[in-house]
């Protein structure tokens, strides 16, 4: 293994990178492969390809029985699903929805010219802060949408409590929180709906995918038709709709990634564990914790750089990691608010939102799932132990040109 002890060892002052191959921050899990390929042959031979097929049928029902509700309406991704969700329960005015997320959450919601109204997070769990919620209503507010980020669930009561007094619907992006629990009870059963995104890069996929889950009986029927063109039974069309099916192939793909959940997850919290045990003493580097007492996918492994502490940027730290080939990412920079088109409509909107943009400028996602092993994450460390215990002067170095920046900010 090449040493990371001395600044020359970094391959951004010249050293050869740690890694030959590129290490990325979430590789699909494909589950047994056998049992994947049995499948689409079985599908093939059906010759039912899509349109509320067998397999999607069987996902659905295991997904709703996982999470412990009664409806579960399988989507091509999780942000067609968020956008039928949406327009099913809100249809217009303002929703207050945090801008430390994924930029489909906002985008989901102005996409149907209904007005995210961006509030912030609370700076120790990354989600929705209840008091910013208060802070942005007003009366044009139509809803409320939570996101369980990195797969921690949201102050649920909190919101609920809000949401009721406002009666307002309130939604949950729960698109990191598949087999996730919050006060023990499964994450996807809160609030008037909750959507979960089952894209390539999570760590149970269905390759793009996604699903509405509530347990809302009329909501339940009116997505069902929603997602499907609207049609209640052939040449019969009873509201508007688009085309947010899931094909019989990514439902096979997902039939078989659940098979291996249990595994998928255990992976997770070995490398997360073993993250947690490498960083623990590295001044200004501050791993997200995760609840052990609470269902955790662990699918992302989040650290905050603190620079005044470490003398050395988040920004210029992923640079380093990068040309050694590990490819961190700044998930959620620079936050949805500074993101267009909403930069330009809310030129101000940051003077609002400060663990937002605190975080923004922290946050780094690093490499976990099965793709990834534990020396492999030690070595990680160790670079990030080199770049954060010597940051001031790395920071100096690469100042006066020393350095060969690979790009990564
Ligand atoms: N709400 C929230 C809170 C979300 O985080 C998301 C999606 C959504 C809603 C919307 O759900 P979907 O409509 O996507 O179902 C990724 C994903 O595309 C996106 O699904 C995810 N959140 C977001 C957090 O991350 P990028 O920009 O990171 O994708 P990309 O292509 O850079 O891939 C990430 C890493 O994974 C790379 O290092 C390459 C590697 N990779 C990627 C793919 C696609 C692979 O190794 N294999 C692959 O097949 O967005």
């Amino acid at each position: 293994m090449i040493s990371r002890k001395q600044l020359h060892d970094l391959a951004i002052f010249g050293g050869t990178p740690a890694f030959d191959e590129r290490l990325h921050v979430g590789r699909p899990h494909v589950g047994d492969r056998d049992r994947l390929l049995a499948r689409i042959n079985d599908l093939i031979d059906r010759c039912w390809l899509t349109n509320n097929g067998p397999y999607v049928q069987e996902f659905e029902r295991t997904v709703a029985g996982m999470v412990g509700v009664k409806h579960c309406i399988a989507m091509c991704n999780g942000t067609v699903a968020l956008e039928i969700l949406i327009r099913a329960t809100v249809v217009t005015g303002e929703v207050i929805v945090p801008s430390f997320t994924f930029i489909a959450t906002a985008h989901a919601l102005q996409w149907q010219e209904i007005t995210p109204v961006f509030c912030d997070v609370n700076p120790w769990t990354h989600t929705i802060d209840p008091r910013s919620v208060v802070a942005m209503m007003t009366p044009r507010t139509t809803g409320i949408i939570g996101v369980h980020l990195w797969g921690r669930g949201c102050d649920v009561e909190a919101l609920t409590g809000i949401a009721q007094e406002h009666n307002l619907p309130l939604l949950f992006d729960a698109a990191h929180a598949f087999g996730c629990s919050h006060n023990g009870r499964m994450i996807g059963s809160f609030g008037t709906a909750e959507v979960f995104s089952f894209h390539a890069t999570k760590f149970f996929n269905t390759f793009e995918g996604g699903a509405v889950v509530t347990n809302d009986d009329a909501l339940a029927a009116k997505i069902r038709l929603m997602k499907n063109f609207g049609f209640a039974g052939y040449d019969n069309v009873a509201y508007i709709g688009t085309n947010g099916k899931m094909s019989e192939i990514c439902a096979a793909m997902g039939l078989t990634g659940l098979e291996s959940l249990d595994e998928s997850i255990a992976i997770n919290y070995r490398n997360y564990k073993e993250y947690q045990h490498e960083l623990a003493d590295v001044p200004g580097v501050h791993l997200l914790a995760y609840d052990e007492r609470e269902r955790c996918n662990y699918q992302y492994v989040v650290v905050e750089i603190d620079e005044t502490v470490t003398g050395i940027s988040r920004d210029k730290v992923m640079d380093i990691l990068w040309s050694e080939n590990v490819l961190a990412r700044r998930y959620f920079y620079p936050g949805c608010h500074r993101m267009e088109p909403y930069r330009s409509y809310f030129p101000h909107a940051g003077l609002l939102l400060p663990e937002t943009e605190r975080l923004a400028a922290r946050v780094l996602v690093l490499p976990t799932g099965t793709a990834v092993s534990s020396s492999e994450i030690r070595t990680i460390c160790a670079i990030m132990r080199l770049a954060t215990v010597r940051g001031g002067e790395i920071t100096e170095r690469l100042a006066h040109g020393s350095g060969q920046l690979v790009g990564a900010s």
